[in-house]
C-alpha cells in the first residue's frame, strides 16, 4: 500500500538567495545601524559592525592560507564574537565543524581525525592546543578572545572574494552520534542551511522586527542552524546567553523588548514560573519530544502555546506546529515550506519510518558512502523515526527504529557509552537505556555485569564514574549504574533492553 505522503507546502525559491551570507550582507547593507547580536561582553553589535567583523575574519582567515573548501572546528562558548567568525568562515566558503566544548579528547580525536581540519578557532587556548594535538598535522589556531585583528591593511580586505558560494557547496560539518557508536559528519551546503532558515522564517512569520533571545549552546543546529541562521536570515537580532539561567532569560525579555525564545523541553520545564513568557510573540521548542502536561502548564502559567517543530542535523527543520492555527499538543505538526515528508514501512498501526524530502536534506555523511546510501531511499532521507499522522496530516512521532536517548535536548546513542563501558578489564558486558526522567526527559542509565576479577560492587561503580568521566561529555554519562550477575537476552542472544525498566 503506498504510504501516505504529504506534499510540500508551496514555497518561494528558497534557494533565490545562494547562501545565507549573501543574504545577510544584503540585509545588513541595507541597514547597517540596526542593532544584530547582544551579549553580556560586549553589548549591542550593529549589522554594520557585525558586516566589519565577519568580513575581518575572513580576511584574517584568508591571511592564514585558508582556501573555500577547507574545514575549520570552532569550539567555544556563546558569544558574538563567534557568531562574527562563523560568519566570516561562511562568508569566506569554509566549511565550519562546530564543536561541543565538553567533548573529551577522546570524543574530539574521533571528530579531528575524520574531518581532518585545517584551522581551529577556540574561547579556549586549552581546547585549541587539545584539537592542535589531536590533529595529524598542524593546524592554524586562531584565537576568539580579543576581537579579530585585521589581518592587512583594508584594501586587502576589498580583494577578498566574499559571499561567492553556490547552493550546493559545502557550508558545515556536523557530528551526530550514530548507532554504530562513532559520529559520522553531517555535510549540509549553503542551500541546505539557506532552506533550512528560509522555511521557519517563513512558517513563524519571523521578521527584522524580531528579537530572540538564545540560551543554547552554538555547536547544534537548534541553537546555530535555526537561531543564528534564522536570525541573520531573516535580518533580526538575537540576545545570545552564555549559560541558560531561567531568571535571566526573564531579565533579557524584559530589558531588550525581546519577541521570541528557542529552548528544549528541559529549558521550558524551569520556565513555568517566568512571567516574561507572557511578553514574548513565540516560544518554539525542539530537539526532544514535549510532553503535552508541559505545553498545557506553559500556556495556563504564561499564556504561551509552545510551538513544537521536528529537526535533525541531517536535515534542519522538517515539521512545525502552525504559526497560526492550533499547536496541537504531542505532535511536531506539518511539513515547513520545501519540506516533502512520508511514512515507509508501515506497520497495522499505521506508523512508519519518517523519510523527509527537500532543499533542507543534506548530501551524506562525509567519506561513508554506505551509511550514506542507507540512509537514503530512491533521494528520500531515512530519519529511523517512527511516526503517524493523524486525520488532519499532524505529524505525531512515536518512537525511534535505532536506540537513541535524548536527554536534556542532547542525542545519547547508547552504544558510544557500551562501548567505553566495555573497555574496562573488570566490565564482562554492558547495556545502556534511557529511563523517563522529570527534568531531563529521559536519563542514561547502564546496566554493568562485572567480570568478578575486578574491585568490589562500590568501588567498581565509582572507578566507572571516574572512566566516564575521563571518555565522555557530561550529557553522555549514565546518571545510575547498576552492577548485574546477566543481561536479559532474547533467543538469538540479543540484549532485550525493554526488560531493563526502572524497577517500582
Ligand atoms: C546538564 N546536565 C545534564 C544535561 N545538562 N545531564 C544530562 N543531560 C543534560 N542535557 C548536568 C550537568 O552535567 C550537571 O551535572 C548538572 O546537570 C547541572 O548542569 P548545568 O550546567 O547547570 O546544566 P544546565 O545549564 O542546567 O543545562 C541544562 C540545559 C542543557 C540548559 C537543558 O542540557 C542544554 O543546553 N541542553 C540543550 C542541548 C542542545 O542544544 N540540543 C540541541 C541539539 P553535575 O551537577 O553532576 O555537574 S540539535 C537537535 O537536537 C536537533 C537538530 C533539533 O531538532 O534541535
Amino acid at each position: 500500500m503506498d504510504s501516505p505522503s504529504l506534499a510540500a507546502v508551496p514555497a518561494t525559491d528558497l534557494l533565490a538567495d545562494r547562501s545565507i551570507p549573501r543574504r545577510w550582507a544584503a540585509l545588513a547593507a541595507a541597514r547597517p545601524a540596526s542593532p544584530a547580536l547582544f551579549d553580556d561582553e560586549r553589548g549591542w553589535t550593529t549589522a554594520g559592525e557585525l558586516e566589519h567583523e565577519s568580513r575581518s575574519w575572513a580576511a584574517a582567515m584568508a591571511a592564514r592560507g585558508l582556501q573555500r573548501g577547507d574545514r575549520i572546528v570552532m569550539a567555544a562558548a556563546p558569544s558574538s564574537a563567534l557568531v562574527a567568525a562563523h560568519l566570516g568562515a561562511l562568508r569566506l566558503g569554509l566549511v565550519v565543524v562546530p564543536v561541543n566544548t565538553a567533548y573529551t579528547s577522546r570524543e574530539l580525536a574521533h571528530i579531528v581525525g575524520d574531518a581532518t581540519p585545517v584551522a581551529v578557532v577556540s574561547d579556549d587556548a586549552r581546547c585549541a592546543k587539545l584539537v592542535t594535538g589531536l590533529s595529524a598535522r598542524p593546524l592554524v589556531e586562531l584565537a576568539l578572545g580579543a576581537r579579530c585583528q585585521k589581518a592587512g591593511p583594508a584594501d586587502d580586505e576589498g580583494e577578498l572574494a566574499l559571499d561567492r558560494c553556490e547552493p550546493g557547496d559545502p557550508a558545515m560539518l556536523v557530528y551526530t552520534s550514530g548507532t554504530t557508536g562513532s559520529p559520522k559528519g553531517a555535510l549540509l551546503s549553503h542551500g541546505n542551511l539557506l532552506a533550512g532558515a528560509l522555511a521557519v522564517v517563513e512558517a513563524w512569520r519571523w521578521t527584522p522586527e524580531d528579537r530572540l533571545v538564545l540560551a543554547l549552546p552554538l555547536f547544534h543546529v537548534h541553537g546555530l542552524g535555526v537561531g543564528v541562521h534564522g536570525t541573520l536570515a531573516a535580518g533580526a537580532s538575537a540576545v545570545i546567553r552564555r549559560r541558560f539561567a531561567p531568571v535571566d532569560i526573564g531579565e533579557s525579555i524584559t530589558r531588550h523588548h525581546a519577541t521570541m525564545l528557542f529552548g528544549v523541553p528541559t529549558m521550558y520545564s524551569r520556565l513555568t514560573g517566568v512571567e516574561e513568557l507572557r511578553r514574548l510573540r513565540l516560544c518554539v521548542s525542539g530537539s526532544a519530544p514535549l510532553p503535552a502536561g508541559l505545553h498545557r502548564e506553559l500556556a495556563e502559567r504564561t499564556g504561551q502555546q509552545l510551538l513544537e517543530r521536528y529537526g535533525m542535523s541531517e536535515t534542519l527543520m522538517n515539521t512545525s506546529n502552525p504559526y497560526d492555527g492550533e499547536r496541537r499538543p504531542g505532535t511536531v505538526g506539518l511539513p515547513l515550506p520545501g519540506v516533502e515528508v512520508r511514512l515507509d514501512d508501515l506497520r497495522p498501526d499505521s506508523a512508519g519510518e519518517v523519510l523527509v524530502r527537500g532543499p533542507n536534506v543534506f548530501g551524506g555523511y562525509l567519506a561513508r558512502p554506505e551509511a550514506t546510501a542507507a540512509a537514503f531511499s530512491d533521494g528520500w532521507f531515512r530519519t529511523g523515526d517512527l511516526g503517524s499522522f493523524d486525520e488532519d496530516g499532524y505529524l505525531h512521532l512515536v518512537g525511534r527504529k535505532a536506540e537513541l536517548v535524548i536527554s536534556g535536548g542532547y542525542n545519547v546513542y547508547p552504544r558510544e557509552v557500551e562501548d567505553v563501558l566495555r573497555c574496562h578489564p573488570a566490565v564482562a558486558d554492558a547495556a545502556v537505556v534511557g529511563w523517563p526522567d522529570e527534568e531531563w526527559g529521559e536519563q542514561v542509565v547502564a546496566f554493568v555485569v562485572p567480570t568478578g576479577s575486578g574491585p568490589a560492587t562500590d568501588s567498581l561503580v565509582e572507578t566507572l564514574e571516574r572512566l566516564m568521566a575521563e571518555q565522555l561529555a557530561f550529557y553522555k554519562r549514565p546518571k545510575q549504574i547498576h552492577l548485574t550477575a546477566e543481561l536479559p537476552r532474547n533467543a538469538l542472544g540479543k540484549v532485550v533492553k525493554s526488560a531493563l525498566k526502572p524497577t517500582g
